[in-house]
């Protein structure tokens, strides 16, 4: 592998012969929260880069503006990107050997067709270059032999003084103009002068920047580096907590079908022990019950036998003597049957049967067999951390291993060296730069001492211009005739005269020079300035194979030997633009391949591998002993189905006594009084008496006594419980059985599928991190560590100095000075021809009327 300090050095040697200027701004952007699950990897400590690649020319810019408009009259033509192409390539052979060729010539059609704006404007500037001293001396001659005006001799005319303020009035103007045109070229040239003391500024803070660069570089690496710690204090936190987090979640799975089935079995019980409180109750409402019908029953058989007894008067068998009291009697007698109690108790067995083996099953403590299964369950994550031991250990030492892996980052990556060579060429190259400063500030001495001689003769013409037209104003005199003007008006016109003669003398040379300069400036502008705004420069520099024959893109074939890779000038300039990283900008992947290195350090694979050897084995997990399941099976055979239900609740639902005990008094006194009085009757009567005795005593103590309400609703309730309970309970047990043996096997042999499962999400989890930290990492060297701003800024530093500061002023400049050249033209005929209303003549007309024969004295 080569070291990238070379190549990265070699880059910047050609970046730095032109110097440059440009901020590094501060990514200010607030990063986003991460979502949870993910790892925080914080910032990458970020260099502050300076430079402000960016330049406002001021209110001087308006100049600029009116200048490019201009150029843009003269040359419309797009950028010559082809034509510019062809010529490089053919090495601007045509001007050697080979101009005959065919493709020569056309090429020089096509750079004329090109330029034929800027040459038509050259032509025009050289045939005044030419035209106007050749002219003057022609003009001068002429004057000299009093010819062309040159007579001091002037006709005189009735508009002479209209005539006179006319061309006054345009030479002022004309002058104006030619004052404004030397003021845009004096301030383009001091514009030039102040700019050039701020390349120092701006090659310092470039500078500057570079050397930021530099030195962040290491640090932000480190930085990389280090944040495997919060990769791998992750991984080692989820391999600590294997118990919940992958027995945890086991568990929960496996709850779904167990919790039911172990929550009916405690349901059930829970029945055990109500079953075996009803049973209670059954017995004890039983007794209550039947001691109280059982006295009540005593006592009514004692009245029933002593009315029978009665009945047996023998007033009640004469059936002659007195026929309505036997048949009474019949009735009575008939009647007997009904004095009985209702609801007979002592016909319903007791349930000791039952309750004798409720005892047994509850002996057996359902509950908190229900609850050791549960615990069994519960202890999952547990079971998980015993079982998983080994392996987790030796995850832990992988991710050890690939800790020391990473930081042998730096090593491979040779960032020391790089940036300490770096630095050192920087300093050379800055050290070189500085060496050239005083040549800078002389030559730009000079070329001002030019341009302000430039205008100085342009100003001395205005200056002859101005006195000319001020003494020849202020000297007028109305009454003067041309011989007779006087000595001021007189010096005026020779003034004027004298401005057209230096006017004359430097003309070729002023528009020379701006002959010149246009050509420069204008051309500079149009096939460099304004190409690197729109990029169309580098469309070129990128064209394939141009800048070396055999290399496709000449900047990764220098760099590394490989011309095919996508990496051009425009790509490294926008990239650096947009303060990418170096590693993006530089296609760096190509000397070091952070991918392939983290995928050869971080072996995620074996960590793949230990983990996937991750075996739980649940079978340990017993959800109900057999103990439980007897208990149940017991339950179900506990007799309960053998009670007869109907029974109960059929003697629950009877009354007490048969028939109302008040009413059967009732009646069977209402019978006696008709009977004749007598015994019988009193017997009867007394009877009465004890009926309702009996059912003050007894009967209503039974219907609303405590004692007997509630042991005949406990009777009742519980009848009808057991009765709910009994119903299908064999079968009900064997469902519970069945579902508690579905969860069971679900427990001990489908779980290895959930478990499989689980197991590769929490795999998966732990890998993640690793991916996470390696796509960090990747992310912040491509856009976050070395942020290149500085290299582009060296582009844009160079243009701003050669365009912003060098080629707009010299086209600001050779406008204005250009302008004025142009107009000193219309102001020598306005000035010669002023200058005869001005100068003292040395004859003069006496008949101006007569104009055909002009008669001299
Ligand atoms: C009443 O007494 C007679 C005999 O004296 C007996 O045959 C009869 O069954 C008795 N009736 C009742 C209801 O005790
Ligand atoms: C009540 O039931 C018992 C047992 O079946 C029976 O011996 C008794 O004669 C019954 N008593 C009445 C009043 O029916
Ligand atoms: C560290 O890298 C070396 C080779 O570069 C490799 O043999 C070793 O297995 C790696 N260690 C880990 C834990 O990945
Ligand atoms: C550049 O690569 C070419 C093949 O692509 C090879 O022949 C040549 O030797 C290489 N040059 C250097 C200096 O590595
Ligand atoms: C770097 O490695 C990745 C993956 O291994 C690959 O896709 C990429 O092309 C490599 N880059 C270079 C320049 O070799
Ligand atoms: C990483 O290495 C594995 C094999 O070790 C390979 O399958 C995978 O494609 C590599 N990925 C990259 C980005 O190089
Ligand atoms: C027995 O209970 C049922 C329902 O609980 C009720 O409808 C009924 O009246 C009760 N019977 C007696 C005698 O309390
Ligand atoms: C348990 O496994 C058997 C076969 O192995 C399958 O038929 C059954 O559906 C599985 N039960 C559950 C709850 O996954
Ligand atoms: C009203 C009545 O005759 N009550 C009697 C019921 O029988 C008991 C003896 O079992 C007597 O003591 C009551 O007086």
């Amino acid at each position: 592998m080569r070291s990238t300090g070379i190549p990265v050095m070699l880059l910047l040697c050609v970046l730095c012969v032109l110097p440059a200027s440009g901020e590094l701004q501060q990514d200010t952007e607030p990063r986003r929260l991460p979502p949870p699950g993910k790892l925080d990897f914080g910032y990458v400590p970020a260099g502050v880069y300076e430079t402000l690649a960016h330049y406002e020319p001021g209110p001087i810019g308006i100049l600029f503006h009116l200048v490019r408009a201009f150029l843009c009259v003269v040359q419309p033509n797009a950028f010559p990107q082809d034509l510019i192409v062809k010529l490089a390539k053919e090495k601007f052979g045509f001007i050697q050997t080979e101009y005959q060729k065919p493709e020569n010539i056309v090429l020089t059609l096509q750079a004329i067709y090109y330029e034929i704006g800027f040459l038509a404007c050259a032509a025009v500037g050289l045939v005044f270059a030419v035209l106007v001293p050749l002219i003057g001396l022609f003009f001068c001659m002429c004057r000299c032999c009093d010819n062309c005006g040159g007579e001091m001799h002037q006709r005189q005319r009735k508009n002479a003084d209209c005539r006179r303020g006319l061309l006054g009035t345009l030479l002022f103007a004309n002058s104006l103009v030619i004052t404004i045109g030397v003021l845009c070229a004096y301030a383009a040239n001091q514009n030039l002068s102040s700019q050039v003391k701020n390349i120092r500024r701006l090659v310092n803070s470039n500078m500057r920047d570079l050397h930021t660069f530099a030195n962040d570089t290491p640090m932000q690496i480190d930085y990389l580096i280090s944040q495997y710690a919060t990769a791998k204090d992750k991984v080692i936190y989820d391999l600590d907590n294997i118990g919940p987090l992958l027995g945890g979640r086991i568990r929960d799975q496996l709850d779904k079908e167990v919790h039911p089935a172990l929550d009916n079995v405690l349901n059930m019980a829970g029945a055990m022990r109500e079953t075996k409180e009803a049973l209670d109750n059954v017995n004890v409402g039983l007794e209550v019950l039947q001691e109280g019908t059982g006295r009540l029953n005593f006592n009514l058989s004692l009245v029933r036998t002593s009315i029978n007894r009665t009945l047996n008067d023998p007033g009640c068998h004469d059936e002659e003597s007195d026929a309505t009291s036997a048949q009474l009697c019949r009735n009575i007698r008939r009647s007997l049957s009904q004095l009985q109690i209702g609801a007979n108790f002592t016909r319903l067995p007791k349930v000791d049967a039952q309750l004798d083996k409720m005892n047994d099953v509850l002996r057996t403590d359902l509950s908190a067999v229900v609850q050791r299964g549960y615990d069994s369950l519960n202890n999952t994550p547990l079971m998980a951390v015993d079982q998983t031991r080994s392996v987790v250990e030796s995850v832990r030492g992988l991710v050890d291993g690939i800790g020391s892996n990473v930081s042998s980052f730096s090593k491979v990556f040779p960032v020391q060296s790089s940036v300490s060579d770096f630095n050192i060429f920087i300093s050379h190259a800055h050290a070189k730069i500085e060496d050239h400063y005083p040549d800078i500030d002389k030559m730009d001495f000079y070329r001002w001492i030019g341009c302000i001689a430039l205008c100085c003769m342009v100003v001395l013409v205005l200056a002859f211009n101005y006195l000319g037209l001020l003494c020849g104003t202020l000297g007028y005199d109305k009454h003067a005739s041309p011989t007779t003007r006087g000595c001021i008006s007189n010096t005026g016109g020779t003034m004027l005269m004298a401005g057209v003669g230096f006017t004359v003398i430097f003309s070729w040379v002023l528009m020379g020079v701006v002959t010149i300069i246009f050509l420069a400036g204008g051309n500079m502008e149009k096939l460099f300035c304004e190409p690197f705004h729109t990029k169309d420069v580098f469309k070129v520099v990128d064209t394939p194979y141009l800048v070396e024959p055999n290399m496709k893109n000449f900047i990764p074939g220098l760099l590394y030997n490989d011309s095919h890779l996508e990496l051009t000038a425009e790509s490294l300039y926008s990239t650096c633009k947009e303060n990418k990283g170096i590693y993006t900008a530089m296609r760096l992947d190509k000397v070091f391949n952070i991918s392939t290195f983290l995928n050869n350090t971080l072996f995620t694979k074996d960590v793949v591998s230990q983990l996937d050897g991750v075996r739980i084995d649940l079978r340990g997990i017993i959800l109900l002993e057999a103990e439980g399941r007897q208990n149940l099976l017991d339950f179900s055979e506990a007799g309960l189905s053998e009670i007869n239900y109907a029974d109960y609740l059929e003697e629950v639902n009877k009354g007490v006594t048969a028939m109302d005990l008040l009413l059967f008094a009732t009646e069977l006194e209402a019978q006696t009084d008709l009977m004749p009085r007598g015994a019988l009757q009193r017997a009867l009567k007394g009877h009465v008496g004890t009926l309702r005795q009996i059912h003050s005593q007894q009967i209503v103590s039974m219907e609303q006594a405590m004692k007997y309400v509630r042991a005949r609703s406990a009777l009742n309730q519980s009848i009808r419980f057991l009765e709910r309970t009994a119903s299908d309970l064999p079968n009900k047990v064997l469902a519970l059985l069945d579902a508690i043996k579905a969860a069971q096997d679900l427990v001990s042999h489908n779980a290895t599928s959930l478990i499989n499962l689980e197991t590769r999400k929490y795999t998966a989890t732990i890998v993640g991190y690793f991916h996470q930290y390696m796509e960090w990492v990747k992310t912040s060297l491509s856009l976050e560590v070395a942020p290149c701003k500085p290299l582009s800024n060296l582009l844009d530093t160079a243009e701003i100095i050669a365009c912003s500061f060098l080629v707009d002023s010299m086209n600001a400049f050779w406008m204005g000075l250009g302008c004025s050249t142009l107009f000193l033209l219309p102001g020598i005929i306005l000035a010669v021809k002023l200058a005869k209303f001005y100068r003292r003549m040395d004859t003069e007309d006496v008949y101006d009327d007569i104009e055909t024969i002009p008669m001299k004295t």
